[in-house]
């Protein structure tokens, strides 16, 4: 197997966090996302849709999108468990990490891709109207995220699964996206700070 991975890239973070957690290591090839190479003939023939994560398995088949990849990985190597032991908790596992993905992390995204100097290369028409209208977007659910947890540890309950891998590596970006965690969000903050401790987090 070989995962196609970039230092920086958000989405490549999660399956290197979640393979942190599992304890499980595949040799990697950097692609340099500020150069294009996501674009180049031979990253666009194994990902046609040109983005990274991506796991070429040893039969040549790609699995490209880091959920995907990591819902392989968790079906070889089941422990610990982080999309769920029983139907309830892999509904709500799912739910979590698909509110955190499309409520948070994707405004997140679009308000860097949008703003950020650097990204032009990539975005080549930044809508900076865009990139406001998400970092409103991501506050919004980062408020609806805060009264959600309450005291519970982990947003699907008592056990780090995969919506967590997501909301870490959400509200990371939001650093340079300029989007700041309000001191407000004091659960938000204190689930942030604990998954950010785990080892796996400096993946
Ligand atoms: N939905 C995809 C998103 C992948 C994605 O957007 N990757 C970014 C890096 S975080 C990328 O490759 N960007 C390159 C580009 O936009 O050209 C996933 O979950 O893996």
């Amino acid at each position: 197997m070989k995962l196609y991975d970039a230092p920086f890239a958000p989405n490549a973070r999660r399956v290197r966090i979640f393979l942190a957690e599992k304890g499980v290591s595949i040799p990697s090839v950097e692609i340099d996302l500020a150069r294009l190479e996501q674009r180049s003939p031979a990253f666009t023939a194994l990902n046609p849709f040109q983005r990274v994560p991506a796991l070429e398995l040893d039969d040549g088949t790609v699995i490209a999108e880091s959920v995907a990849i990591c819902r392989y990985i968790d079906e070889l190597h089941p422990a610990p468990p982080m999309f769920g032991l029983d139907a309830l908790d892999r509904a709500l596992i799912e739910m979590w990490q698909r509110r955190l993905e499309l409520s948070l992390f994707y405004p997140v995204t679009q308000a860097f891709r949008h703003s950020h100097p650097a990204m032009k290369v990539m975005e080549s028409t930044q809508i900076a109207q865009w990139a406001e209208v998400n970092k409103a977007r991501a506050i919004e659910a980062m408020a609806l995220v805060d009264k959600a947890l309450g005291a519970r540890p982990f947003i699907a309950g008592e056990r780090f699964s995969i919506a967590d891998v997501t909301g870490l590596v959400a509200l990371d970006f939001a650093k340079p996206a300029r989007i700041a965690i309000s001191e407000e969000f004091a659960n938000l903050r204190r689930w942030r700070e604990a998954l950010a401790a785990r080892p796996s987090a400096k993946a």
